[in-house]
């Protein structure tokens, strides 16, 4: 079979992987969103669908008030003796735990923490023996990719922390993964930070403790040096096997608006690359790049959503709330949000009344109809506080209007406002590669509110780790319904920009 790269589209940066059961599990990072770490399921590898995230409960996750970018950093997940384990980092408190769940269906455990610092931790369970490994600094306070053995029962260390690899001399060595694959334990890794040179590299040695001998041709695997090209940034991988043998990364990877312009707003998606052996080594990709396109043994179909209502997307699995919402402002119904505005609105890093999906491809239609009692209640395209376009109802002493506000870092402008003939309205988004058109259909008369650039959003302006989410919102003590809710994606077909 054929399949296209990125296999998962959208802000799912830091994909971990593993198999169980005859089926994939992927978990990826939220930063700041909640519910936390998205999960995945897959018969294949290529189709992987949501069904639900790991981190649903507030003990298990502490995000009040934390940074943009701050709180749930890059995940791993495992299965061992019939058991799922996922164990990250909260950025923000410093502190890095493992849940887990004998039912992947179903909750997960409360947090296990363990005492190693740094970020990316992983696990590997080697026999009796567990490894915790993260990057960070190890108990004689050196630097690099950092392990401990731990108590999986209680998450106590059972050894000091040892710095055990300094990589291939790029900076960020980071996302650490530990395997024991035969007779060697393989060490792989992401450096040159998660931007354009961002990369994968791996040493092997015959102990868990190192040294490891490098791999001569690292990296591995990136795409830095291919241009013009769009699929950029890859780096921050899992190698998995599967059933039949055959072995793949998955990483994360971003795609550029245009090849000629270096910025991205989508986020970091997953992209899965083959891997081949020989004498003990693997290889990645396409001479360590990472393709569009590839040929696989499967007889199976890519296949892909591309048309979102709230009656086909279940609100507790791929909606995301900003921080810990008050779920007293949400009434979610089959066909109907009504959200309850609060005064916190959306330049704050606080709980505004948002609840959004993430955007999954350039070429979209998002339509919405919106009806408001006071206040402002609409749709934003999300970045973080900082930047973002709002489109909205809201209401101007006796009347209503529709609205376009273009926030991008200190210039907080209102593009548009149009008078409506009711407090209801249909609110349209279209967007491409290099922007989005934002349109009001006030009792079947369309006008155009105005454009908003993509490359504002992107992560080169904005910085930090997100990607664009679309979020309905409410702000005032008011009351938004929202109904008639349609996002429709065309395949972008990024390879004849
Ligand atoms: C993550 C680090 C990285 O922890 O970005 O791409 C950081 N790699 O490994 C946040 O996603």
């Amino acid at each position: 079979m054929k399949y296209v790269n990125p296999i998962i589209k959208g802000f799912y940066p830091d994909p971990s992987v593993c198999y169980a059961n005859g089926k994939y599990y992927l978990v990826c990072s939220s930063f700041q969103y909640f519910p936390g770490v998205p999960l995945f399921e897959s018969d294949d590898l290529v189709n992987f669908k949501q069904i639900g995230n790991v981190l649903t409960r507030k003990s298990q996750v502490e995000l009040d008030k934390i940074n943009s970018s701050g709180g749930v950093f890059a995940p791993t997940i495992r299965y061992n003796n019939e058991r799922f384990y996922m164990v990250t980092t909260n950025d923000t408190t410093h502190k890095n735990f493992y849940v887990y769940t004998d039912d992947i269906y179903g909750e997960w455990s409360e947090p296990v923490y363990v005492d190693q610092g740094g970020i990316d931790p992983s696990l590997l369970f080697d026999g009796e023996k567990v490894y915790f490994t993260s990057n960070g600094t190890d108990d004689d306070g050196e630097g690099g990719v950092c392990q401990c053995e731990i108590d999986i029962k209680t998450g106590k260390k059972l050894s000091r922390t040892k710095c055990i690899w300094k990589g291939s001399g790029g900076r960020y060595l980071e996302s650490p993964h530990l395997y024991k694959i035969g007779e060697y334990y393989y060490l792989m890794a992401a450096e040159g930070g998660t931007e354009y040179g961002h990369m994968i590299t791996y040493g092997r040695s015959d102990s868990p403790w190192g040294p490891f001998e490098n791999y001569s041709k690292n990296p591995v695997l990136t795409n830095r040096n291919k241009a013009p090209y769009i699929i950029q940034g890859i780096g921050h991988g899992d190698l998995i096997e599967t059933p039949d043998g055959d072995w793949f990364i998955l990483s994360l990877g971003f795609r550029q608006i245009h090849h000629w312009q270096p910025y991205h707003h989508l986020g970091r998606e997953v992209f899965l690359t083959p891997v081949k052996w020989k004498d003990g080594w693997f290889t990645a990709g396409n001479d360590g790049t990472t393709e569009f396109e590839y040929e696989i043994t499967g007889d199976f179909a890519q296949t892909r959503k591309t048309s979102y209502t709230f009656e086909n997307t279940p609100w507790d699995i791929e909606w995301l709330y900003l921080r810990h919402p008050k779920k007293e402002n949400y009434t979610l119904l089959p066909h109907k949000a009504i959200l309850n505005g609060t005064e916190i609105t959306l330049d704050m890093a606080d709980t505004p009344t948002f609840i959004g999906l993430r955007q999954r491809d350039f070429k979209m239609d998002l339509s919405v109809s919106v009806e408001i009692d006071s206040g402002e209640g609409g749709v934003t395209v999300y970045m973080c506080e900082n930047e973002h376009y709002d489109i909205a109802i809201k209401k101007n002493g006796e009347y209503y209007e529709a609205v376009l506000k273009l926030n991008i870092g200190d210039i907080k402008h209102i593009q548009n406002a149009v008078r409506l003939s009711d407090n209801k309205a249909q609110l349209v988004i279209k967007s491409d590669n290099f922007g989005y058109s934002f349109m009001v259909n006030d009792n079947g008369t369309t006008t155009s509110l105005g454009y908003g650039s993509a490359k504002y959003l992107s992560s080169e302006v904005s910085g930090g780790f997100t990607g664009v989410v679309l979020g309905l919102y409410a702000i005032g003590n008011n009351t938004a319904e929202f109904t008639d809710f349609t996002i429709n994606y065309t395949d972008s077909n990024e390879r004849e920009i």
